[in-house]
């Protein structure tokens, strides 16, 4: 049993001025504290907003209007009973509820994300959850907002949970031959266990080779700009951010950071850098400028590489050089010089544009959003979308591996309950306690 706790109060909705603002309590304390901020009057019925008269418990000076809702628990978000207040947004009401709120015994201020962290200790979400209510609240484009619901409604956490309970069952029925040695019916499970891991681990497989499309679509896939100096990166940078992000200037070698913005393309995430320009250089700073932008392009998941259509068909060899397959060709400045004839270099196409005039700019980001869709669009199955849990599948994977190959029973046993760890690591559940009840249900039921 958790201990008894504090009970914690929050304002829910963003700080600052605003039309409503949403209060909330959670813990033992929430219906005592709803209770005296009405004068005593009994709870309001579960789950329905009920107008009422906000008041001070210690002098009963109103304080606001407002839409009173009672969760008991454990039919609410936290789990535990849970009051939320829906008052009028100014600054000073918010602050003399809070205030208010304050001084009822046991009650105190919540810290950060401790209402989650309740949901979780309560079961009512697990970790991949948390994490999707994270990014569910950080969403800035559609198909993020999309992805980020689909883990808070526990897509990720059924997959990850209906494996470890594969797991569960194999480990299971390995301890129970390590326990019941008959050699025929040995042979018989050894080899539909070594099956079911042989399938699991491919499932793992599966999911792992993703194209790290999930974290992609969390993080915003990168795009670098890279192009001989004066070629208009920076130009192209501020027409796609709409502003004036970079500087500009007819001077060649003007930028020297990597400068980045975040853009929505077509509902789709995209960080962009702009880079300093390529060349050998003798100025220090300039070089180190051509270093972060090689630096830069190693890691862009995209390369927009920015070609000079007054110098075209020229192209510099350190501009060559960070050409692959795949990068996105661009042909600045047409309105300078018009180029004659379909546009390729080496079988790929160019697109035409002008950073200046404009010309092109909705062609080219249509372009990018296509490509940004493709290497982001939600697959039908559910996508990895952290790090941590890529580490602990890898882990998982391993682990299972290693037992196909183990020298003995023990040893197989041994390394499926690491598998399993690291499958309940990502939702968080490591207890392996639960091995009892499935050993009780499989075996002691005359199976
Ligand atoms: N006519 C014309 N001029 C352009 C165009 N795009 C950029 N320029 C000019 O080209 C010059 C260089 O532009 P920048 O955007 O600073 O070029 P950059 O590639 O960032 O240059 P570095 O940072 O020095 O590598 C500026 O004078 C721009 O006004 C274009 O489409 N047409
Ligand atoms: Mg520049």
């Amino acid at each position: 049993m958790a201990p008894a706790r504090d009970t914690i109060f929050a304002l829910s909705s963003a700080p600052g001025r605003a039309a409503i603002a949403v209060l909330r309590v959670s813990g033992p304390g929430a219906g005592e504290a709803l209770r005296r901020l009405r004068r005593g009057a009994r709870l309001p019925e579960p789950r329905r907003a009920t107008y009422a008269r906000l008041v001070d418990p210690e002098n009963g000076v109103a304080l606001d209007d407002g839409l009173v809702l009672w969760f008991p628990a454990p039919h609410s978000e936290t789990g535990e009973d849970v009051a939320e207040l829906q008052i009028h947004g100014g600054r000073a009401t918010v602050a003399s509820v809070l205030e208010s709120l304050g001084k009822i015994a046991g009650l105190r201020p919540a810290q950060a994300g401790e209402f989650t962290r309740r949901a979780f200790e309560n079961g009512k979400l697990d970790l991949t959850a948390v994490e999707g209510l994270a990014d569910l609240v950080d969403a800035e484009t559609e198909a993020q907002r999309r992805q980020a619901l689909r883990q808070l409604a526990g897509e990720l956490g059924k997959l990850y949970e209906g494996w470890r309970a594969r797991l569960l069952r194999l480990l299971a029925h390995g301890e129970a031959e390590i326990d019941f040695p008959d050699e025929t019916a040995q042979v018989e499970l050894a080899r539909r266990r070594a099956e079911e891991i042989r399938a699991l681990s491919a499932a793992i497989s599966a999911h792992l080779a993703d194209g790290r499309r999930g974290e992609r679509l969390r993080d915003g896939l990168s795009l670098v700009i890279l192009g001989a100096p004066n070629v208009g990166k920076s130009s192209l940078m501020n027409a796609l951010a709409r502003r004036d992000v970079a500087i500009v200037s007819s001077r060649a070698g003007t930028t020297r950071d990597v400068i980045e913005v975040h853009l929505d393309l077509g509902g789709y995430p995209v960080v962009i850098a702009d880079t300093a320009g390529l060349r050998a250089s003798e100025d220090e700073i300039e070089r180190e400028g051509v270093r972060r932008a090689q630096a830069r392009a190693a890691q862009a998941d995209l390369r927009l590489v920015l070609l000079d259509a007054t110098t075209w068909p020229q192209v510099p060899a350190e501009v060559r050089a960070v050409m692959e397959r795949g990068s996105v060709l661009v042909l600045n400045k047409i309105d300078r010089q018009r180029p004659a004839g379909p546009l390729f270099l080496d079988g790929t196409p160019l697109h035409p544009i002008s950073a200046l005039s404009g010309e092109g700019i909705e062609a080219l980001v249509a372009a990018l959003a296509r490509i940004a869709g493709e290497r982001l669009a939600l697959a039908e199955a559910p996508a990895l979308t952290r790090l941590r849990h890529r580490q602990a599948l890898e882990a998982a994977r391993a682990a299972l591996e290693r037992s196909l190959a183990a020298s003995s029973p023990e040893l197989a046993v041994e390394d499926l309950r690491l598998a399993m760890r690291e499958l309940g690591r990502i939702t968080g559940r490591v207890d392996v306690e639960d091995l009892l009840d499935v050993i009780f249900r499989d075996f002691c039921i005359g199976k």
